[in-house]
């Protein structure tokens, strides 16, 4: 199995309700090497930088908003990346399909992740979900020397 790294946020949602340990103790159970983490305020810019593949949407604004915690009141997410074989689609199967309700019953957004009566998804956590995906988002999420060991090219002057 080909070595991956992936990133995992811990969004706002999960940290209001208690449950970075619940879901950092489920990923731990995969054996990864951890390569970076950090605790960190999401900027606006941050935010529709991540989520630029859903500029579109009609949830977008709502999605900025979760993901600085401006809906939960916790104003910082736990960024995390790890390595190791098949990375991103271990972790993804543990964190589950993006709706609650549709996740595996035993996945983390199946089994602890919800709908609120506002409508708003708490899925609790982000989770690459490509090799190409996980190389953007790990470049955009972390600077070079806040990684134990390069992982992902240097970002080019003309992206800072
Ligand atoms: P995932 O987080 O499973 O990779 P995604 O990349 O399609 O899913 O979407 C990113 C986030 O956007 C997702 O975690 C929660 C939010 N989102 C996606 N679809 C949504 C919808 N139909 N309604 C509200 N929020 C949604
Ligand atoms: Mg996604």
């Amino acid at each position: 199995m080909a070595d991956q790294v992936t990133l995992v946020i811990i969004k706002p949602d999960a940290l209001r309700r208690g449950l970075a340990g619940h879901i950092l103790s489920r990923l731990e159970q995969l054996g990864l090497e951890m390569v970076g983490a950090k605790v960190l305020s999401v900027s606006r810019a941050l935010a529709e930088e991540h989520y630029r593949h859903l500029r579109d949407k009609p949830f977008f604004e709502e999605l900025l908003q979760h993901v600085q915690g401006k809906l939960h009141g916790v104003g910082y997410v736990l960024a995390f990346v790890l390595s190791g074989p098949e990375a991103i689609r271990r972790v993804r199967e543990v964190t589950g399909a993006t709706h609650p309700e549709q996740a595996d019953p035993l996945s983390l957004r199946g089994s602890v992740g919800r709908m609120t009566t506002q409508g708003w998804m708490e899925n609790l956590l982000h989770a690459s979900e490509n090799e190409a995906e996980a190389r953007r988002e790990i470049a955009l999420w972390f600077r070079p020397d806040e990684l134990r060991r390069p992982v992902v090219p240097r970002r080019s002057p003309a992206r800072r």
